[in-house]
């Protein structure tokens, strides 16, 4: 059965400070401009209205949070990687998305947008090194799925995981999505719901 959500448009914030003052937690979305994190919001909430979706990268530029259920934020968040994006000296990642994940106390948890169709992407494993080193928690989601055939996927995932493991000695939670074919919508919201009653 599918699960229920009510969504609501809340804000868009251009810097930390203007975000949501309440108590209510942040389950946040970042990856590759282009990923498809603003397709997944909608496609979470059943709602291809709620957040701007473009085929240009770069759609997404404030950090918007959307009310589910009068209980937690789900986060769209700018993308990096992306040239017109601008930089800090630390390099790839804007300010505003390194501020947000890794300075704001509403952040409760972030989910990695990676493209199941691509080998492992420097950016990508650059930015899952930085949320590792700075105790961030976080998962990955697979996205596009309906791109590729499943064998396709599957080793691209296998692969992913390879590499990882060279880095990693636990292996962050993974989850594979369609947002063109709702693939992956419980198995997202039903961990969202876990963490969120867990801690
Ligand atoms: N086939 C397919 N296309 C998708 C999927 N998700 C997103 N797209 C397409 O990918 C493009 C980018 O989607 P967005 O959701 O705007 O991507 P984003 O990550 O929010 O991009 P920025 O806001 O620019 O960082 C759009 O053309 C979407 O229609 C998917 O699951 N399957
Ligand atoms: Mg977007």
């Amino acid at each position: 059965m599918a699960i229920s959500i009510r969504a609501k448009f809340k804000c868009s914030s251009e810097k930390i400070s203007q975000v949501p003052k309440d108590e209510f937690k942040d389950i946040a979305f970042i990856g590759r401009s282009n990923v498809g994190k603003s397709s997944l919001v909608n496609m979470l909430t059943n709602n291809n209205n709620l957040a701007k979706v473009s085929g240009t990268p770069g759609k997404t530029k404030l950090i918007n949070h959307f009310l589910i259920n009068d209980s937690w934020y789900l986060v769209d968040l700018p993308g990096y990687g992306y040239a017109r994006v601008s930089k800090t000296a630390r390099g790839e990642f804007s300010k505003l998305i390194l501020d947000y994940v890794l300075k704001c106390e509403k952040m409760h948890f972030l989910f990695v947008l990676v493209d199941s169709r691509l080998e492992p992407q420097k950016i990508d494993l650059r930015f899952i090194e930085l949320m590792g080193e700075n105790g961030i928690p976080f998962g990955i989601i697979f996205t596009k799925a309906d791109k590729l055939s499943q064998a396709q996927r599957n080793r691209n995932i296998k692969n992913y995981k390879e590499v990882l493991s060279q880095q990693w000695e636990e292996l962050p939670p993974m989850f594979v999505s369609s947002s063109e074919k709702g693939l992956g919508r419980e198995e997202i919201l039903g961990f969202i719901e876990e963490i969120l009653n867990n801690n």
